[in-house]
């Protein structure tokens, strides 16, 4: 057999004629997807009876949410795209949410939802949705499928959107008639898409301002953000500020991009960041932002913010340069081939030891603080427990308020990677989903859910889902039986008019947990909250925990909405250091 003939095999061989629910399964082996999350009905019957002819992998969660915000978790921590089918109508719009959430902290996902048939598109038929029309703003890309032969290369850019340039959620609507409809399945294409060419690779004459900058710079900072994780430049990001001797912060979402234990590292920035970050923001004369897109609860005011720096930005997305913050150095690029080339140039480290030391000085006096308690459960000294009980080593996912605040203060990452949490919409609800697929991207991985009392009994239904795949996931209640972060605010600023934000009859946790099939255990001390902690994590299986925390407790440093990062209120001076 001549050479020539074995390629016209191959290309024969992808050149086979499916219906459209075989070639979404090829597609997705093509992809090397190991995992779906979905939801079916109507729409979608075609397609679940080739899922099930296939034997493929896919996750029936309890609710659409939930198999969406698995897909987040599971990239999260796989960087992989995250793939989710759901059925028309309300299949698809119980996406929203999750679309909305992955949209705004740039996750990539491709989404696939049925659709009426194309015959009745645009008749109020049963289960239709405008679902192109409701995620336009919410999806970095969306298609919808009119021809049979536009499937393959449709589903083969989807995958290529979602996850090159600032990653992010791509959906795909199909219409029930494209699922059945046969057509050429061609897979082996090249994508074509000349209005999409996201720019990797830094401009050396930016690069060289930023060096210069660094070398005239008294005190640099570095303001890191998920952009590093998504780049997979943690290495790099670490290589760069050891050499330059930069201290880093992290934004909410960069956690673990920079080892928390690291004498660079000053905390997290912004609204419960802590002081020595917050103020290395305010002082410093050169900031350098690698992957953040200065969300405004890491800004604060923004007349306030970084009032003394010139700022240099790297950012794959050129929409963020300039957005909100003025920008003199801009450097479009993937923030690992940025550092890559920093560190080649080999700069002149910017004189700042008097920086560092005025750095180390607030480190030491102002260090995140809570006043112990004995007798109670103390929210932030159950997250130091766990820290201590999972070595720091857990895949961490959160709910959103402050249990979500104090996890991101009091557990300490030294590893990308490990952490899942909703930053920039704030989705409460997020955390339980999130570990299931976090769980199913790394199965040997310590995953530990850390949730609100309020937030848990948005989506606790995918609790069926851990218990039936038996995935050995840590819940972990902080039950302060209140929207703690609401009440908070309504301590602080609306003179204690608790208007719907306490929850004094919360529901039974233990007793949920064993309806599910699953061991529940309760602690209302500290003492009991070591006791269970080491029976959970003595256990491979999944168990659900429920803290009773101290009620009242509120979440600090904070800047409060409209102060500069400068002025935060619950700082407190460190005793012995202060003498
Ligand atoms: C879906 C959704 N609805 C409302 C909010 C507003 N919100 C932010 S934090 C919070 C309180 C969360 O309570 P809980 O889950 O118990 O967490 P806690 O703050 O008590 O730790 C609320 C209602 C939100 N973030 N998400
Ligand atoms: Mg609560």
């Amino acid at each position: 057999m001549t050479r020539m003939n074995v390629e016209e095999q191959e290309k024969a061989k992808t050149k086979m004629k499916l219906n459209g629910s075989l070639m979404l399964i090829e597609a997705l082996k093509a992809e090397g997807v190991e995992v779906i999350f979905g939801y079916p009905g109507g729409a979608v019957l075609p397609l679940y009876d080739e899922l099930y002819k296939a034997g493929v992998f896919h996750v029936l969660t309890r609710h659409e949410q939930g198999a969406i915000h698995a897909a987040e978790g599971y990239a999260r921590i796989s960087g992989k795209p995250g793939v989710v089918i759901a059925t028309s109508g309300p299949g698809a719009t119980n996406l929203v949410t999750g679309l909305t959430d992955a949209m705004m902290d740039s996750l990539p996902l491709v989404i696939f939802t049925g659709q009426v048939a194309t015959s009745v598109i645009g008749s109020d038929a049963f289960q239709e949705a405008d679902v192109v029309g409701i995620t336009m703003p919410i999806t970095k890309h969306n298609y919808q499928v009119r021809d049979i032969s536009e499937l393959p290369r449709i589903i083969k850019e989807a995958f290529h959107i979602a996850t090159t340039g600032r990653p992010g959620p791509v959906l795909i609507d199909i219409p029930k008639d494209i699922t059945i409809a046969e057509g050429e399945f061609d897979y082996d294409q090249d994508v074509h898409l000349p209005g999409y060419q996201p720019t990797t690779q830094p401009n050396h004459w930016q690069i060289r301002r930023l060096v210069e900058a660094v070398s005239q710079s008294k005190r640099p900072v570095i303001l890191a953000g998920a952009g590093v994780l998504h780049a997979n430049a943690a290495d790099e990001l670490r290589q760069y500020a050891e050499q330059q001797r930069i201290p880093v912060v992290h934004t909410l979402l960069g956690l673990g991009g920079f080892p928390a234990d690291h004498p660079l590292f000053l905390g997290m920035a912004g609204m419960h960041g802590t002081y020595t970050a917050n103020m290395a923001l305010y002082e410093c004369d050169l900031l350098i932002n690698i992957g953040a897109r200065f969300d405004d609860r890491v800004t604060g005011n923004l007349n306030d913010f970084a009032p003394k720096a010139t700022v240099a930005h790297i950012d794959i997305d050129p929409a963020e340069i300039g957005k909100n913050v003025p920008t003199k150095i801009p450097i479009v690029s993937d923030a690992k081939a940025a550092l890559q080339e920093l560190i080649a140039q080999q700069g002149k480290p910017a004189d700042n030891a008097a920086w560092l030391a005025q750095l180390d000085e607030w480190k030491r006096r102002f260090p995140l603080y809570y006043e112990p308690e004995a007798g109670t459960i103390k929210p932030q000294k159950l997250i130091e427990m766990i820290y201590e009980m999972t070595n720091g080593e857990a895949i961490v996912t959160t709910d959103v308020g402050q249990h979500q605040m104090w996890a991101a203060q009091y557990y300490k990452f030294n590893r990308p990677h490990r952490w899942v949490t909703s930053g920039g919409l704030g989705t409460m609800g997020f955390g339980l989903p999130a570990a299931i697929g976090a769980q199913l991207a790394d199965r040997s991985a310590t995953v530990v859910s850390i949730v609100g009392d309020g937030g848990f009994q948005m989506t606790f239904q995918e609790l069926s889902v851990i218990q039936e795949l038996q995935l050995p996931i840590k819940i972990v209640i902080v039950n302060n039986q209140a929207l703690g972060m609401v009440r908070q605010w309504q301590e602080l600023f609306y003179d204690k008019r608790y208007s719907h934000s306490l929850i004094p009859n919360q529901p039974d946790f233990v007793k949920l947990a064993e309806a599910y099939g699953m061991l529940g255990l309760r602690a209302k001390t500290e003492a009991e909250a070591a006791d269970v902690l080491k029976q959970a994590f003595a256990i491979n299986g999944p168990v659900l925990l429920d803290f009773h925390v101290r009620a009242d407790e509120n979440v600090y440093p904070m800047v409060a909405p409209g102060k500069g990062l400068h002025q935060m209120v619950g700082v407190k001076a460190c005793e012995e250091s202060s003498q």
